[in-house]
């Protein structure tokens, strides 16, 4: 067993009460603007905009610190395009066989279908795999911990980034995704947890008109 090792947290700030109070409220008014967006133009993303945010998705809590996720940036149109043709196939068995009426009724005010044209245009395709297991120096399974937990607060964190910068995103999770494994050469150990389609919107692009929860239907304060 290694020795925990402790070091000076250099990093932490303070902040006093009323500028805590703006900081709070500022990140709030700046996220609250974050919109999924499904129409993406093609305009490319500049340099060095993606490893940032996937930097910042990398700085994420996991459990054991075993950060048990892989990350796959995809800009190649042809690997783009090949990701469109695997994942039309799958939601188009799913929006006309599998899909029970229940699903698509919840999906309607989203206004979705099996096209996915925003696979080829939009300019940035992130793959995340979330690692079931690992492994040691020599080779052996390691166990990981918490892993759909873990992924979970790094995706959050990327799409958090993504909207800092300046850039849109989509959730996108076709069922099954075991086609993106292959297509990307990934191993047996990840699984893939979601593609995050990045990129600027299309000109006059519209969203859903939806809304969030109020925060009395969301919190409990005891
Ligand atoms: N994967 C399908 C269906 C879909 C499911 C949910 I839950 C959504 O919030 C949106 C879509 C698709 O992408 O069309």
């Amino acid at each position: 067993m290694d020795e925990p090792k402790n070091v000076p947290f250099d990093q932490y700030r303070e902040y006093a009460p009323d500028e805590m109070k703006e900081r709070a409220a500022a990140f709030y008014e700046n996220l609250k603007r974050r919109r999924t967006v499904r129409e993406f133009s093609d305009r490319p993303i500049p340099d060095g905009v993606i490893s940032d945010c996937l930097k910042a998705a990398g700085s994420a809590p996991s459990g054991a610190n075993q950060q048990p996720w892989h990350f796959v940036a995809v800009t190649d149109p042809a690997v783009k395009h090949r990701i469109r043709e695997a994942a039309e196939k799958e939601e188009r068995a799913f929006y006309e066989h599998r899909a029970p009426d229940a699903w698509l009724d919840a999906l309607s005010p989203l206004g979705t279908q099996w096209q996915k044209p925003f696979l080829d245009r939009a300019p940035c395709l992130i793959a995340i795999f979330a690692q079931k297991y690992g492994f040691d120096g020599e080779g052996n399974k390691i166990k990981h911990y918490y892993v759909k937990e873990s992924v979970g607060i790094a995706t959050g964190f990327l799409i958090a980034a993504l909207h800092h910068a300046g850039l849109v995103s989509l959730t996108y999770t076709p069922s099954p995704m075991d086609f993106l494994n292959k297509i990307l050469q990934r191993p047996k150990n990840e699984k893939a947890f979601m593609v995050l389609v990045a990129g600027y919107p299309e000109k006059d692009v519209t969203v859903p008109d939806i809304s969030k929860k109020p925060l009395a239907e969301i919190v409990t304060y005891i």
